[in-house]
C-alpha cells in the first residue's frame, strides 16, 4: 500500500483515543507558557496530545510511531497535536479541535517536532510529576535539546 493511501481504514485505537480524550478533558488555556500535564481535568492542546500518547502506548503502540508537533494555525496561534503513523505508513493527526482523526498535512511548517528519545523523555517527566502529585507538568519549551525554533513561553496557546 502506498504511504498516505486514503483507502487504509483509520485504526480504531486512534479514533477511540482521540474522541475519548477530547471528551474527557475540558479545554482551558495554561495561565502562562505551555505546560504539559497528563490526564488533567482542564487542559489545552499539549495536554490532550500527551494524554493521547500515553493511552496509545498502553494499548501496545510503539513510541517510534509518534511525534508531538507544534505549528502555527491560520489564526496565528501555536497549536500542538499528536501524530501517529500506522503500519501502512499513513500519518494521522490527533487534534483536540477535531472529533475524528485526520491524515496529517506534511507541508505544515513546524515550530516544534518532538520524537524518539526526546518524546520518551518528555513522557517520563510528565508521568513522574503526576506520580509525585505535583499539579504542574513540564513546559515544552523548558525541555533540553529543543530546536532553535521553539515557541516563546508567552505565545498564545490553543
Ligand atoms: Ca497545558
Amino acid at each position: 500500500m502506498l504511504a498516505g493511501c486514503a483507502s487504509e481504514p483509520v485504526p480504531q485505537d486512534i479514533l477511540q483515543v482521540n474522541e475519548s480524550v477530547n471528551a474527557e478533558i475540558a479545554f482551558r488555556n495554561d495561565p502562562a507558557g505551555s505546560v504539559a500535564t497528563l490526564d488533567p481535568v482542564y487542559g489545552d492542546c499539549e495536554d490532550y496530545a500527551i494524554t493521547k500518547l500515553d493511552r496509545l502506548l498502553r494499548r501496545g503502540w510503539a513510541i517510534d510511531r509518534f511525534r508531538l508537533v507544534v505549528f502555527e494555525t491560520g489564526n496565528g496561534v501555536n497549536h500542538a497535536v499528536l501524530l501517529a503513523r500506522t503500519e501502512g505508513g499513513t500519518v494521522y493527526s490527533l487534534d483536540n479541535r477535531v472529533r475524528s482523526a485526520r491524515v496529517w498535512n506534511e507541508r505544515e511548517p513546524l515550530l516544534l517536532d518532538i520524537a524518539g528519545d526526546r518524546l520518551t523523555g518528555l513522557l517520563a517527566v510528565v508521568r513522574g510529576q503526576r506520580q509525585l502529585g505535583r499539579p504542574a507538568g513540564t513546559g515544552l519549551a523548558d525541555l533540553p535539546h529543543l530546536p532553535a525554533g521553539a515557541p516563546p513561553q508567552a505565545s498564545p496557546r490553543e
